[in-house]
C-alpha cells in the first residue's frame, strides 16, 4: 500500500482512505452515498471520501442519449480519475457500463438489484389511468428506443417522445407543462430519489422488458488493485452477478451498446439460470424473441476455483463459483447466437440506421 493512500484516523489507528468518484447528479449521489455506508459498516476502519465530478453526460442534457452515441458518455471522466489515482472506487448504474471497460479496469462489485423493471409516471391529470387507459395519440415521454419499441408493440394507441435531463428535470417536465401524459422510468431510480410514490404502474414483461443490468449498482475500480478486488468483494450478490453476466454476454455478443433496442428478463430458481432476451426494430414491428436456461448450482469444486480474477464482460466477481459464471456468461452468448441466427444483426443494423437518420 502506497504511504500516501495510508491516513490516521485521529485515535492513532491507522487507516486506509479510500476516495469514491461520483457523478454530480442527485442519483448518482444517492447510489454512491449507499455503496459508502455499506463499506463504512462492514470496514469501520476504512476513511472514505466522496468526489463528485460532472460527465460529459451531465453537460449535454437536452440531446437524447441514444443520439449522442458515445456509450463512455457518463463514466469517461470517471475513468480518468481512476487512471490517474484521484479516486479509487466509480459507482455506476451497471446499465451505464459498457460491456466491454477499457483496459485497466474492471467491476469489482455488484450489489443486490433492486427491482429491475420500468414504471410509468402519470401527469397528475391522468392519475388512475393505466397506459391501456390513455386517451389515444396521448404523448408517452422516454428518450429509450427498447421503451419505445416495446411500448409502441403493445400500445399502438400511444406516441411517444424524447424527454432528457436528470431524473428531476423530466419529472419536472411532465408536471409542470402539458407535453407529456406520462413518462417512463426504471422503477429502481424512482425508488432511490425517493419518489416510490410517483409509480402508478410497473411494466410487466409482457408489456416491456428491462435493459441489461436495469437496478443494479455496479463499482469500478482499477483491475490491479487487488486489495481493493478482495475489500469489495463481499459486497456482490451472488444471484445479480449472474444474471447481469448473462445479460451482459448477450448484449455483447449482439454488438448492441446502450441505445439499441434490446431487452432482457432473467430469473433465478432451483439453482437454474432463465435468460429470456429481444431484438426490436424501432417501431416494435419487427421482434426476435427467445428463452435459455442453464445450471448455476454451485459445487464443492468450486471452493477450490473461488479466488480467481478472471473479468467476464467487465466483472471480476471473485469468490462466487467460477463455474457458475461461466455457464451465466455462456448462457448469454448462446442465446445471442440463436437470435444472431434467426436475423437479429439486420435488425439492429437497420434499427441503428434509422436512428442516427432520426
Ligand atoms: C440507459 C438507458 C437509460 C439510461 C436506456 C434504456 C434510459 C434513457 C431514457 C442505458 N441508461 O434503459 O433503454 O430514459 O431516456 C439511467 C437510469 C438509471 C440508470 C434512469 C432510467 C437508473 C436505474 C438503474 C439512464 N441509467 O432508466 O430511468 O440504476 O438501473
Amino acid at each position: 500500500m502506497a504511504e500516501e493512500a495510508n491516513a490516521s484516523n485521529g485515535d492513532g489507528k491507522i487507516s486506509r482512505l479510500i476516495r469514491i468518484g461520483t457523478r454530480k447528479s442527485q442519483l448518482a449521489r444517492i447510489q454512491t452515498d449507499s455503496v459508502a455506508e455499506k463499506l463504512k459498516e462492514l470496514y469501520p476502519d476504512i476513511l472514505l471520501e466522496i468526489v463528485a465530478m460532472s460527465t460529459t453526460g451531465d453537460k449535454i442534457l437536452d440531446t437524447a442519449l441514444s443520439k449522442i452515441g458515445e456509450k463512455s458518455l457518463f463514466t469517461k471522466e470517471l475513468e480518468t480519475a481512476l487512471e490517474k489515482n484521484m479516486v479509487d472506487l466509480v459507482v455506476h448504474s451497471l446499465k451505464d457500463l459498457p460491456t466491454t471497460l477499457p483496459p485497466g479496469f474492471t467491476v469489482a462489485a455488484v450489489l443486490k438489484r433492486e427491482n429491475p423493471h420500468d414504471a410509468v409516471v402519470l401527469h397528475p391529470k391522468n392519475v388512475g389511468k393505466t397506459l391501456a387507459m390513455l386517451p389515444e395519440k396521448s404523448v408517452i415521454g422516454t428518450s429509450s428506443l427498447r421503451r419505445t419499441a416495446q411500448l409502441k408493440r403493445r400500445f399502438p394507441h400511444l406516441e411517444f417522445k424524447d424527454i432528457r435531463g436528470n431524473l428531476n428535470t423530466r419529472l419536472k417536465k411532465l408536471d409542470e407543462k402539458e407535453d407529456f401524459a406520462a413518462i417512463i422510468l426504471a422503477a429502481a431510480g424512482l425508488r432511490r430519489m425517493g419518489w416510490e410514490n410517483r409509480i402508478t404502474q410497473i411494466l410487466e414483461p409482457e408489456d416491456c422488458m428491462y435493459a441489461v443490468g436495469q437496478g443494479a449498482l455496479a463499482v469500478e475500480v482499477r483491475a490491479k488493485d487487488t486489495d481493493i478486488l478482495e475489500m469489495l468483494s463481499v459486497l456482490n450478490d451472488t444471484d445479480t452477478v449472474l444474471r447481469c453476466l448473462a445479460e451482459r454476454a448477450f448484449l455483447r455478443h449482439l454488438e448492441g451498446g446502450c441505445s439499441v433496442p434490446v431487452a432482457v428478463h432473467t430469473e433465478v430458481k432451483d439453482s437454474q439460470l432463465y435468460l429470456t432476451g429481444a431484438v426490436y426494430s424501432l417501431d416494435g414491428s419487427d421482434l426476435l424473441k427467445n428463452t435459455m436456461q442453464t445450471s448455476i448450482a454451485t459445487s464443492d469444486k468450486c471452493q477450490q476455483e473461488v479466488d480467481e480474477q478472471v473479468q467476464r464482460v467487465g466483472i471480476t466477481a471473485i469468490k462466487i463459483c467460477s463455474g457458475a459464471q461461466d455457464n451465466a456468461e455462456r448462457l448469454g452468448m448462446e442465446l445471442a447466437n440463436l437470435l444472431l441466427s434467426k436475423g437479429a444483426k439486420e435488425i439492429l443494423t437497420v434499427a441503428r440506421q434509422l436512428n442516427d437518420a432520426r
